[in-house]
Protein backbone atom coordinates (compact mmCIF):
# COMPACT_ATOMS: atom_id res chain seq x y z
CA UNK A 1 0.00 0.00 0.00
CA UNK A 2 0.67 3.56 -0.33
CA UNK A 3 3.05 3.76 2.86
CA UNK A 4 4.72 1.00 2.58
CA UNK A 5 5.75 2.46 -0.63
CA UNK A 6 6.77 5.38 1.30
CA UNK A 7 8.83 4.11 3.93
CA UNK A 8 10.62 2.07 1.11
CA UNK A 9 11.26 4.80 -0.61
CA UNK A 10 12.88 6.39 2.17
CA UNK A 11 14.84 3.73 3.51
CA UNK A 12 16.55 3.36 -0.03
CA UNK A 13 17.58 6.83 -0.50
CA UNK A 14 18.60 7.11 2.66
CA UNK A 15 21.14 4.23 2.43
CA UNK A 16 21.81 5.34 -1.65
CA UNK A 17 22.78 8.80 0.57
CA UNK A 18 24.59 7.87 3.41
CA UNK A 19 26.70 4.41 3.16
CA UNK A 20 30.39 4.29 2.53
CA UNK A 21 32.70 1.18 2.53
CA UNK A 22 34.17 0.62 5.83
CA UNK A 23 30.93 1.98 7.48
CA UNK A 24 30.04 1.15 10.76
CA UNK A 25 25.96 1.55 10.94
CA UNK A 26 23.72 1.77 13.52
CA UNK A 27 20.27 -0.11 12.37
CA UNK A 28 17.35 0.99 14.14
CA UNK A 29 13.68 -0.84 14.82
CA UNK A 30 10.52 -0.52 13.34
CA UNK A 31 8.80 -1.35 10.10
CA UNK A 32 10.23 1.49 7.87
CA UNK A 33 14.29 0.52 9.08
CA UNK A 34 13.28 -3.24 7.36
CA UNK A 35 13.27 -1.71 3.52
CA UNK A 36 16.64 -0.07 4.69
CA UNK A 37 18.25 -3.21 5.93
CA UNK A 38 17.06 -4.69 2.28
CA UNK A 39 18.70 -2.06 0.06
CA UNK A 40 22.06 -2.51 2.73
CA UNK A 41 22.49 -5.68 2.13
CA UNK A 42 21.87 -4.76 -2.00
CA UNK A 43 24.41 -2.28 -1.74
CA UNK A 44 26.84 -4.81 0.49
CA UNK A 45 26.21 -7.98 -2.54
CA UNK A 46 26.83 -5.53 -5.51
CA UNK A 47 29.24 -3.05 -4.49
CA UNK A 48 31.29 -5.84 -2.13
CA UNK A 49 30.83 -2.83 0.82
CA UNK A 50 32.55 -4.21 4.12
CA UNK A 51 30.45 -2.51 6.61
CA UNK A 52 29.47 -3.81 9.90
CA UNK A 53 25.96 -3.38 11.82
CA UNK A 54 25.23 -2.50 15.61
CA UNK A 55 21.32 -3.46 16.13
CA UNK A 56 19.20 -0.92 18.29
CA UNK A 57 16.88 -3.89 19.20
CA UNK A 58 16.73 -8.14 19.22
CA UNK A 59 14.46 -7.37 15.62
CA UNK A 60 17.20 -5.26 14.28
CA UNK A 61 19.62 -8.14 15.66
CA UNK A 62 17.23 -10.35 13.59
CA UNK A 63 17.53 -8.38 10.39
CA UNK A 64 20.79 -7.48 10.40
CA UNK A 65 21.38 -11.91 10.88
CA UNK A 66 18.64 -12.87 8.13
CA UNK A 67 20.38 -10.55 5.97
CA UNK A 68 23.87 -11.78 6.45
CA UNK A 69 25.14 -8.46 7.17
CA UNK A 70 27.94 -8.75 9.56
CA UNK A 71 27.01 -7.93 13.52
CA UNK A 72 28.94 -5.97 15.67
CA UNK A 73 28.23 -4.03 19.03
CA UNK A 74 29.31 -0.89 20.93
CA UNK A 75 32.21 -2.39 22.85
CA UNK A 76 33.82 -2.90 19.18
CA UNK A 77 32.59 -0.34 18.11
CA UNK A 78 31.41 3.04 20.19
CA UNK A 79 31.96 4.90 17.56
CA UNK A 80 29.61 5.05 14.77
CA UNK A 81 30.00 6.69 11.12
CA UNK A 82 26.12 6.64 10.61
CA UNK A 83 22.69 5.04 12.30
CA UNK A 84 19.41 5.13 10.55
CA UNK A 85 16.33 4.95 12.33
CA UNK A 86 12.68 5.27 12.13
CA UNK A 87 10.37 8.06 13.83
CA UNK A 88 6.60 7.90 15.19
CA UNK A 89 6.36 11.75 14.41
CA UNK A 90 8.54 14.02 13.43
CA UNK A 91 8.17 18.02 14.05
CA UNK A 92 9.19 20.91 12.52
CA UNK A 93 12.54 21.18 13.94
CA UNK A 94 13.21 17.70 13.47
CA UNK A 95 12.05 16.85 17.34
CA UNK A 96 11.19 12.73 17.41
CA UNK A 97 8.50 10.64 18.91
CA UNK A 98 10.24 7.34 19.05
CA UNK A 99 9.64 4.18 21.01
CA UNK A 100 6.09 3.10 18.98
CA UNK A 101 7.98 -0.46 19.19
CA UNK A 102 9.56 -0.04 22.45
CA UNK A 103 12.95 0.37 21.80
CA UNK A 104 13.87 3.75 22.44
CA UNK A 105 16.35 2.95 24.76
CA UNK A 106 18.97 1.38 22.76
CA UNK A 107 18.18 3.56 19.59
CA UNK A 108 18.97 6.39 21.53
CA UNK A 109 22.05 5.01 22.62
CA UNK A 110 23.10 4.19 19.20
CA UNK A 111 21.72 7.87 17.73
CA UNK A 112 24.02 9.55 19.75
CA UNK A 113 27.17 7.13 19.04
CA UNK A 114 26.80 8.42 15.37
CA UNK A 115 28.17 10.81 13.65
CA UNK A 116 25.62 11.30 11.74
CA UNK A 117 21.80 10.22 12.62
CA UNK A 118 19.66 9.69 9.70
CA UNK A 119 15.72 9.23 10.02
CA UNK A 120 13.68 7.83 7.67
CA UNK A 121 10.25 7.96 7.30
CA UNK A 122 6.57 7.68 5.57
CA UNK A 123 4.58 11.08 5.57
CA UNK A 124 2.38 10.13 7.57
CA UNK A 125 5.07 10.98 10.17
CA UNK A 126 5.76 14.71 9.22
CA UNK A 127 4.02 16.95 11.37
CA UNK A 128 4.00 20.66 12.66
CA UNK A 129 4.30 19.97 16.26
CA UNK A 130 3.93 16.57 18.40
CA UNK A 131 0.72 15.44 18.43
CA UNK A 132 -0.48 16.64 15.94
CA UNK A 133 -0.56 12.90 14.09
CA UNK A 134 0.74 10.71 16.47
CA UNK A 135 -1.88 9.99 19.77
CA UNK A 136 -0.26 7.45 21.31
CA UNK A 137 2.00 9.98 23.46
CA UNK A 138 5.41 9.70 24.08
CA UNK A 139 6.83 6.60 25.21
CA UNK A 140 8.71 6.13 28.48
CA UNK A 141 10.85 3.11 29.54
CA UNK A 142 11.05 3.28 33.75
CA UNK A 143 11.63 0.25 36.06
CA UNK A 144 8.87 -1.77 36.58
CA UNK A 145 8.95 -1.37 40.95
CA UNK A 146 8.49 2.45 40.26
CA UNK A 147 5.45 2.67 37.20
CA UNK A 148 2.80 3.75 39.29
CA UNK A 149 5.16 6.53 41.36
CA UNK A 150 6.27 7.45 38.05
CA UNK A 151 2.87 8.13 36.22
CA UNK A 152 1.45 9.74 39.42
CA UNK A 153 4.79 12.06 39.13
CA UNK A 154 3.58 13.00 35.12
CA UNK A 155 0.48 13.24 35.54
CA UNK A 156 0.62 15.55 38.60
CA UNK A 157 3.12 18.03 37.29
CA UNK A 158 2.75 17.97 33.31
CA UNK A 159 -1.43 16.89 33.16
CA UNK A 160 -2.18 14.26 30.22
CA UNK A 161 -2.79 10.54 30.90
CA UNK A 162 0.14 8.03 31.30
CA UNK A 163 -0.67 4.47 30.53
CA UNK A 164 1.52 1.55 30.96
CA UNK A 165 1.50 -0.52 28.02
CA UNK A 166 0.17 -3.67 28.05
CA UNK A 167 1.03 -6.50 25.92
CA UNK A 168 -1.00 -7.56 22.91
CA UNK A 169 0.14 -11.65 22.34
CA UNK A 170 1.55 -11.55 25.43
CA UNK A 171 -0.46 -11.16 29.11
CA UNK A 172 0.20 -8.11 31.34
CA UNK A 173 2.91 -5.15 30.46
CA UNK A 174 5.26 -5.13 27.54
CA UNK A 175 8.36 -6.03 28.56
CA UNK A 176 11.59 -4.07 26.95
CA UNK A 177 14.62 -5.55 25.69
CA UNK A 178 15.97 -4.21 28.36
CA UNK A 179 13.63 -5.88 30.96
CA UNK A 180 12.10 -2.86 31.77
CA UNK A 181 8.16 -1.44 31.24
CA UNK A 182 6.73 1.45 28.96
CA UNK A 183 4.63 3.91 29.98
CA UNK A 184 3.01 6.38 27.27
CA UNK A 185 2.12 9.62 28.13
CA UNK A 186 -0.65 11.41 26.26
CA UNK A 187 0.40 14.68 26.79
CA UNK A 188 -2.78 17.68 26.39
CA UNK A 189 -1.02 20.64 25.39
CA UNK A 190 2.49 21.67 23.32
CA UNK A 191 5.19 22.09 25.58
CA UNK A 192 8.61 23.10 25.98
CA UNK A 193 9.97 19.60 25.01
CA UNK A 194 13.82 20.04 26.07
CA UNK A 195 12.40 21.01 29.42
CA UNK A 196 10.05 18.47 29.70
CA UNK A 197 12.63 15.86 28.54
CA UNK A 198 14.85 17.11 31.34
CA UNK A 199 12.44 17.41 34.30
CA UNK A 200 10.94 13.30 33.30
CA UNK A 201 14.21 12.05 32.94
CA UNK A 202 15.35 12.68 36.47
CA UNK A 203 12.16 11.05 38.21
CA UNK A 204 14.15 7.92 39.52
CA UNK A 205 13.12 4.88 38.04
CA UNK A 206 13.25 6.79 34.51
CA UNK A 207 15.62 5.19 32.10
CA UNK A 208 14.47 7.30 28.79
CA UNK A 209 12.02 8.76 27.03
CA UNK A 210 10.83 8.53 23.56
CA UNK A 211 11.91 12.58 22.93
CA UNK A 212 14.44 12.94 20.50
CA UNK A 213 15.91 16.52 20.70
CA UNK A 214 18.58 18.10 18.66
CA UNK A 215 19.60 14.86 17.23
CA UNK A 216 18.19 13.94 13.69
CA UNK A 217 20.51 15.54 11.38
CA UNK A 218 18.12 15.00 8.23
CA UNK A 219 15.05 13.34 8.04
CA UNK A 220 13.77 11.69 4.42
CA UNK A 221 10.21 11.42 4.38
CA UNK A 222 8.84 9.09 1.39
CA UNK A 223 5.92 10.88 -0.02
CA UNK A 224 2.47 9.61 -1.76
CA UNK A 225 3.65 10.52 -4.74
CA UNK A 226 6.08 8.46 -5.11
CA UNK A 227 8.99 11.24 -4.43
CA UNK A 228 11.54 11.47 -1.45
CA UNK A 229 11.75 15.00 0.70
CA UNK A 230 14.66 15.87 2.44
CA UNK A 231 14.50 17.73 5.54
CA UNK A 232 17.85 18.78 7.16
O1 LIG B 1 9.84 2.26 18.02
C1 LIG B 1 10.59 2.97 17.39
O2 LIG B 1 11.30 3.85 17.90
C2 LIG B 1 10.54 2.89 15.89
O3 LIG B 1 11.77 3.26 15.33
C3 LIG B 1 9.45 3.85 15.45
O4 LIG B 1 9.83 5.13 15.88
C4 LIG B 1 9.23 3.83 13.95
O5 LIG B 1 8.63 2.61 13.64
P1 LIG B 1 7.95 2.42 12.21
O6 LIG B 1 9.07 2.58 11.20
O7 LIG B 1 7.42 1.01 12.24
O8 LIG B 1 6.89 3.47 12.08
Amino acid sequence: DMAEEAKKLAGYAAVNDHIKNNYVVGVGSGSTIVYAVDRLAERVQQEKLKIVCVPTSFQARQLILQHGLPLSDLDRHPELDVAIDGADEVDSSLTLIKGGGGCLTQEKIVAECARHFIVIADYRKDSKCLGQQWKKGIPVEVIPMAYVPITRDITRRFGGEVVLRMGVNKAGPVVTDNGNFILDWKFENVHNWKEVNTAIKMIPGVVETGLFIGMAERVYFGMQDGTVQIRD
